[in-house]
């Protein structure tokens, strides 16, 4: 593609020679990540994740390091916006991280996943149900590689709430003051409101908007606090009765209390589906590739579904274990609703989280 600078054209110092000269350097300073990296060869000797928190097996990470001799780094996240904001900052060395389809657009967007090499991924690939492959966000799977998928709703400390709310609704009755807590999740918290009203959670209609942001105002009076995936320790010690969760981890408390139960809002609710990608600036791609590698096998996703409580995009995994979560149903899909990338409007629903916060 690049085209060699003659002597005439570097000596001259021609405008069109210097802007050659920096479209060269630039794609020079890019050579290291910009094209698809081989995953053979030697693998590098450290592998550095950034995952959502309780997000993976119970042996995931020790299982690869001993079959691999690869040391990893592991570090977690409670939300899309935190990978974006690191990966934005500057934030290299992360060889893998696990966004949401929508944060997928985004990352893409801003140019900062590299693409993978999916010839060093035919191993296991066709262990993945095609129903979670070509997405809007990646057609081709070039950048993303589905790993969980899972949805949002209310965990519900059944013992405790005589009731069974089925409703967004609840979270503004003032008879669970103080025992009740949403998503610290921007895209969550003000999506289930805009589910709540009978919107899309995907919604740029200002007065869509701010309505759901009344909503989530009313609702601040009773809460708690903003917890995500932490919340499940107040959870099970009975300090709050009911939390919007994601269902993976309201499975975990459950497992633990019996008593905490998972409820779909009828109003409707968000499924995402979260993928392996690799950010721009990380060190070790052999490696990154092997772990993916390594968590299409039907053992090791099964063992993360079985673990984190969500749903596995592997097919095989699902036919390996009988107990694991199945897709939602046709039927369950008409209230469920993937969240896209907002574009331009991301600035008005940062504005009325930030009002939301200082409500
Ligand atoms: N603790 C794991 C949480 C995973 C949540 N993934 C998707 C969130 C979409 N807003």
């Amino acid at each position: 593609m690049s085209r060699e600078i003659s002597r005439r054209e570097f000596v001259g110092g021609s405008v069109s020679a210097l802007s050659a000269l920096s479209v060269l350097s630039a794609a020079c300073r890019r050579a290291p990540d910009s094209a698809p990296v081989s995953g053979s060869g030697p693998l590098e000797r450290e592998l550095a994740i950034y995952n959502w928190s309780d997000y993976i097996g119970e042996t995931t990470i020790a299982d690869f390091e001993r079959e691999t001799g690869v040391r990893v780094v592991y570090d977690t996240y409670e939300s899309n916006e935190d990978v974006i904001a690191k990966l934005q900052a500057g934030a290299t060395g992360y060889d893998l991280v696990i966004p949401t389809g929508y944060a997928i657009e985004v990352l893409r967007a801003l140019d900062l996943l590299r693409p993978l090499d999916r010839s060093a991924l035919t191993e296991h690939w066709s262990n993945l149900d095609p129903h979670f492959l070509g997405t809007p966000v990646d057609p081709e799977n070039q950048y993303s590689v589905p790993y969980l998928w899972g949805s949002s709703g209310l965990a519900i400390r059944t013992d405790l709430v005589k009731e069974r709310p089925d409703s967004w609704g609840v979270l503004q009755d003032p008879r669970y003051r103080g025992k009740m807590t949403q998503l610290d999740d921007m895209r969550d918290a003000i999506g289930c409101w805009l589910k709540f009203r009978g919107h899309s959670l995907n919604s740029t209609v200002t007065a869509e908007l701010q309505q759901a942001k009344a909503d989530a105002i009313l609702a601040k009076r009773n809460l708690k606090s903003y917890v995500s995936a932490p919340v499940k320790a107040q959870l099970i010690a009975g300090d709050v009765w009911i939390a919007h969760l994601w269902n993976g981890d309201s499975a975990q408390a459950s497992a633990v209390n019996p008593a905490i139960e998972f409820v779909a809002p009828r109003e409707g609710a968000m499924i995402n589906l979260d993928s392996l990608c690799m950010p721009r600036g990380g060190r070790s791609p052999r490696a990154a590739h092997a772990f993916i590698n390594f968590v299409l096998r039907a053992d090791q996703a099964a063992a993360i579904s079985r673990r984190t409580g969500y749903g596995t995009p592997n097919a095989a995994a699902l036919v390996a274990d009988a107990s694991l979560l199945r897709p939602p149903t046709d039927e369950q899909m008409q209230r469920l609703e993937y969240q896209k990338d907002l574009g331009a409007a991301t600035t008005e629903w940062d504005r009325v989280w930030t009002e939301i916060k200082a409500a």
